[in-house]
């Protein structure tokens, strides 16, 4: 990408797109083209192809996908895998239609099985069975994943994608039972400091692990491997560390000054045991994070706690 190439990013208003045009304009990448879901409905084809037909981006990141944490999985299975399966589908074809530069598309970790070895290889993708809550998702990132390979095969396009780790950061959803983990317990913390409550509920055990990036970290990731990764296959963005759910239930106390207990609903579902990304591809390829657990709750407290 050089400053004047055309850049699409789809899915600007979610946290992950946010932070690539944050990031984008902060390098000075400004001839960016975005479009709201009202504008532009990503599920049908035939604007995705108009859109691209009048636009001609250059360069494209695929931010944009249908996500929520474990419970909003498992209950909108269907809207899950239909939503991703036809943006993805809709913008990877476009792009190879209107011959696109370079597309990078983005997954997630649940894409692995849930009982590989850890830390996660990116070989260990379809080694065994997934886990069931987010299935519908997965399968839909795989097929994202493969798309952009069938099509670098078969049309020799140059299409990469990044899978990050369970990410936080400015603009999350902090919707009550749609949210992921890390949102979902600074909500209940701060609404408890704030209701003088004594205790805040954790769903599952607390015992299950989970590696935590800051989208701001993600979005220089995507930039990186924009500009320095051109192959098949895809590359693992994560810290290379995890904790389990109640250590982070504690560091979110501690960070917002919250001295009640921790009270865990074992009839939610802890899901995965646990994801750990092995980071050694991106690291290799000169990428590292830079965000610490501690600075990224320490910062998305200050930005949202007056919001509950
Ligand atoms: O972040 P989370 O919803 O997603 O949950 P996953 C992580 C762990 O935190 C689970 C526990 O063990 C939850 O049971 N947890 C404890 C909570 N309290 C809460 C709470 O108040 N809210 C939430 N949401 N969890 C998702 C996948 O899995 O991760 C997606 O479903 C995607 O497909 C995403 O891959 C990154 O890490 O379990």
């Amino acid at each position: 990408m050089n400053f004047n190439s055309k850049i699409y990013i789809a899915g600007h208003r979610g946290m992950v797109g946010s932070a690539i045009e944050r990031h984008l304009r902060k390098l000075g990448y400004n001839n960016l083209t975005v479009k709201t879901s009202a504008e532009l409905d990503l599920t049908q084809q035939q604007a995705v192809n108009e859109f691209f037909a009048q636009e001609q981006p250059e360069y494209v990141f695929l931010a944009a996908a249908k996500v929520g944490g474990i419970l909003a999985n498992n209950i909108y299975r269907a809207d899950f895998i239909y939503r991703n399966l036809m943006i993805e589908a809709n913008i990877i074809h476009a792009a190879y239609e209107h011959k696109v530069n370079k597309l990078l598309f983005l997954g997630s970790s649940c894409i692995y099985p849930k009982m590989a070895p850890q830390p996660l290889k990116e070989e260990y993708l379809l080694s065994g069975y997934l886990e069931p809550t987010n299935q519908p998702y997965a399968i839909a990132k795989i097929a994202g994943i493969e798309l952009c390979d069938a099509y670098r095969r078969q049309y020799g396009c140059n299409f990469i994608s990044a899978m990050p780790t369970n990410l936080y950061g400015p603009n999350d959803n902090y919707d009550k039972n749609g949210s992921h983990v890390l949102p979902a317990l600074l909500r209940k913390t701060i609404e408890a400091k704030k209701a003088g409550a004594s205790s805040i509920e954790i769903w599952g055990t607390g015992t299950p692990r989970r590696e935590f990036l800051h989208v701001d970290d993600l979005a220089e990731a995507c930039v990186f491997l924009m500009n320095n990764f051109n192959e098949e296959g895809f590359v693992n963005v994560g810290t290379g560390t995890d904790v389990t759910i109640q250590t982070l239930a504690e560091m979110v106390k501690e960070a917002v000054g919250f001295e009640g207990n921790l009270v865990f609903d074992t009839s939610k579902p802890d899901g995965t045991p646990r994801k750990l990304m092995d980071i050694s591809k991106i690291s290799n390829l000169g990428w590292s994070p830079k965000i610490s657990l501690e600075q990224g709750i320490a910062a998305t407290y200050q930005l949202v706690k007056d919001m509950f």
